[in-house]
C-alpha cells in the first residue's frame, strides 16, 4: 500500500491494492451477512416464537444448503481465479533492461552492492522507470527487507538469495522507506535506509556508463 506521495501507482502495487480490495470487499461482505442472518435467526427462531415448532419438519431445507454452497463456492473462485490471474504481475520479471542490486542485510544496517561493485549503506539508489531485481541475504541472522510503500517484503536469510523486485517511475528520496521487519537484535529498530530514485541520466553517472 502506498503511503507516500507517489502519484501513479506501481504495477505490483496496483495489483497487490486490487487483491486486497477483492478479499476486503467480499469478507466484509460475508461477515455482515452471516452475523446478520445469525441474530435474524436468533430472533426469529427462538423458542417462544410460533415459527418454532414449524422448523424441524421443513422439507425443502437442503434447497437452501444448495443455495449457500452455491454462493460459497462462486465467492471463493471469484477470489481464486483473482488471485492466481495476479500472479503473472507479481513474478519477478526479467526484461533485458533489468537493474540487478545485491542487498545485504546485517547487524544493523542495510548495504545496497550495484553492478559496478559500489556499495552504500543505508541508501538504496535505483533509477526510475525500470525493472529493479533485488538479491537479498544476510550475514548473520535472520532480517526481513521491507520496503512496504511498494508492498516489497522478502526474507534476507544468511547463505540463501532471496528475489524481490520493483519499478517506480517517480524520482525522488523516500526517506526511511527501507525498513529490517524481523526482530533480529538491539538494534532491530534502526535498521532503516532510504530509497532513491534517480533519472535514467542521473543513474547512468552514477553507475559509470554500464548498468
Ligand atoms: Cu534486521
Amino acid at each position: 500500500m502506498v503511503t507516500g506521495n507517489l502519484q501513479a501507482l506501481p504495477p505490483t502495487v496496483a495489483t497487490f491494492d486490487a487483491l486486497y480490495s477483492w478479499y476486503f470487499d467480499i469478507g466484509v461482505t460475508a461477515s455482515v451477512v452471516v452475523i446478520g442472518m445469525l441474530v435474524l435467526f436468533m430472533v426469529k427462531y427462538r423458542s417462544k416464537s410460533p415459527v418454532f415448532e414449524r422448523v424441524s419438519h421443513r422439507p425443502e431445507s437442503w434447497k437452501i444448503v444448495l443455495v449457500t454452497v452455491a454462493i460459497s463456492l462462486t465467492l471463493l473462485g471469484t477470489v481464486e481465479y483473482q488471485t492466481f490471474a495476479s500472479f503473472s504481475n507479481i513474478t519477478v520479471p526479467d526484461p533485458p533492461s533489468s537493474i540487478y542490486v545485491r542487498v545485504t542485510g546485517m547487524q544493523w544496517q542495510w548495504n545496497f552492492t550495484y553492478s559496478n561493485g559500489v556499495s552504500q549503506l543505508g541508501n538504496l539508489t535505483v533509477p526510475a522507470g525500470r525493472v529493479i531485481i533485488l538479491n537479498i541475504t544476510s550475514i548473520d541472522v535472520f532480517h526481513s527487507f521491507g520496503l512496504t510503500m511498494l508492498d516489497v517484503k522478502e526474507d534476507a536469510i544468511p547463505g540463501r538469495v532471496n528475489q524481490a523486485w520493483f519499478e517506480i517511475n517517480q524520482t525522488g528520496t523516500y526517506t526511511d522507506a527501507i525498513r529490517c521487519f524481523e526482530l533480529c537484535g538491539i538494534g532491530h529498530a534502526t535498521m532503516i535506509a532510504n530509497l532513491t530514485v534517480v533519472s535514467p541520466a542521473a543513474w547512468n553517472r552514477f553507475i559509470g556508463g554500464s548498468s
